[in-house]
């Protein structure tokens, strides 16, 4: 049972959700052609693309065109690491955030001063538009420094008129205190995480459909309608999808309204698309593929066709709210091999490339992933060579910090350990399995 709320009328940033079709389009046509011009004048790598194709930005003369242009990969941004994707000189750039890289390095991302109005400005309609308002008390436990999640949402919940308690993440035990003490209303974090809150308050005596919390706006990882019922059922608030992702911006590209019928794209600011991973054709509403962004506003560092590898639709159906902006369709899996463990993202090839740094491994390993009581565990096993494992229990132990500190430095997680005798892990006939994910969402 949903705690009751009143919707609040609907915010002035709202307004733009609104748009007749024809208006938004006509929006959307404009700022691309802005933005093409932009990276074209600015951005080399986009530039020789351009060039390679025999386009210039004054061919563009519908939004149809867009499929001209070249994609963007986030291998992109490794091999420009870590100014060479920017549009700005460094003198207008506020702010940096980051995000995995496929090896060693992290992806990094910049921001003007206008991109972070703009940031927030999407942040202001998604909190809106589940209906957060100004006299909300919003629990920020998205993690605040180089991930997105925990300024972006601050900026925008503080924009709104909410009051905003900048928690960041963990520290479970104070949370929940917080949660009750502050009388918090709105609660910002991954939707285990919120899991986890839910049990660990009931061994602490304590239930969370007692306190005044009654919105949950959950992102940063895939979820289900499964886990969205649980939330609900045991906490008594709404639980709502945002969705985003460091290179087109962080938290607040795509939002769901109270209808809770799937995200719906902020698309005057960052226009979908979807395409085949295969064939990379542009493939039509409903069907599912591959979603594309391009950042019809971001200065600093315009995206053009990103491809996000998030597997999902757009929805061709307009939503009950009357919304103009499409909806996608819950992301509840990808087209690479990222895994995401307690809302960070995570490759394999980082934690090879942390291995392979740290002297006496071999490169067979294996990745473990599960969820005990709402919250991922990892564990890396690692064979070891003969000469390491005959070493002292001491010498062992060094090399096992040494590859703990090797992990933690290039992923910022710390897993469980296991170093194995050369020949443990399975090997396989084709592609190593790398990963095992025993999660159930
Ligand atoms: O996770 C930004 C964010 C922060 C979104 C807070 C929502 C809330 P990254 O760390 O760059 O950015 O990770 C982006 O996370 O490509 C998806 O694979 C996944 N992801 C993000 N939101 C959702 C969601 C932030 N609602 C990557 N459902 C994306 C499923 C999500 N997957």
């Amino acid at each position: 049972m949903s705690k009751n709320r009143e919707i609040p009328p609907m915010h002035p940033a709202s307004a733009v959700d609104f748009l007749p079709l024809a208006q938004l389009r006509d929006v959307q046509f404009t700022r691309l052609k802005f933005i093409v011009q932009r990276a074209y004048d600015n951005v080399a790598l986009f530039r020789k693309r351009m060039n390679e194709r025999k386009l210039k930005p004054g061919d563009l003369r519908t939004m149809e065109d867009i499929v001209k242009l070249p994609f963007t990969v986030k291998t992109d941004l490794r091999d420009t690491y870590p100014y060479g994707m920017a549009a700005s000189p460094l003198q207008e750039i506020v702010r940096f955030h980051a995000s995995s890289g496929t090896t060693g390095k992290p992806i990094v991302v910049a921001y003007t001063k206008e991109d972070l109005d703009d940031w927030t400005r999407a942040m202001v309609r998604s909190f809106a538009a589940c209906g957060v308002h100004s006299g909300d008390i919003v629990q920020n436990a998205y993690g605040y420094g180089l991930f997105t999640g925990g300024l972006g949402a601050h900026y925008g919940a503080e924009a709104l008129g909410a009051s905003v308690i900048p928690i960041s993440g963990g520290n479970t035990d104070r949370q929940i205190m917080i949660l009750k003490d502050f009388g918090v209303t709105v609660i910002c974090c991954t939707p285990s995480y919120f899991l986890h809150l839910i049990e660990r308050a009931a061994e602490l005596g304590m239930d969370i459909k007692e306190m005044p919390l009654s919105i949950g706006v959950f992102g940063a990882e895939p979820w289900t309608e499964n886990m969205r019922e649980r939330i609900e059922a045991g906490s008594g608030i709404k639980a709502y999808d945002i969705y985003g992702l460091s290179e087109i911006v962080g938290p607040g590209v795509a939002m769901e309204c109270t209808h809770q019928a799937g995200p719906h794209i902020f698309e005057d600011m960052f226009y979908p698309e979807i395409i085949d991973s295969k064939t990379l054709e542009p493939l039509s509403d409903g069907t599912e593929g591959e979603l594309v962004l391009t950042t019809l506003c971001k200065r600093a560092m315009p995206m053009i066709r990103y491809r996000t590898r998030d597997i999902t639709s757009l929805e061709p159906a307009r939503c009950a709210c009357g919304r103009t902006l499409r909806r996608i369709r819950r992301i509840g899996r990808r087209s690479d091999d990222m895994l995401i463990i307690r809302g960070v993202n995570l490759f394999p090839s980082q934690i090879e490339a942390a291995l392979l740094k740290v002297e006496g491994t071999l490169p067979h390993y294996q990745i473990i992933v599960d969820r005990q009581k709402g919250l991922d565990t990892l564990e890396v096993q690692v064979e070891v060579t003969n000469e390491a494992l005959s070493d002292t229990v001491g010498g062992l132990e060094q090399l096992q910090k040494q590859l703990a500190r090797s992990i933690e430095g290039i992923t910022g997680l710390r897993p469980a350990l296991k170093l194995v005798a050369p020949r443990t892990i399975q090997r396989s006939e084709g592609k190593a399995r790398r990963v095992i994910d025993k999660r159930i969402l």
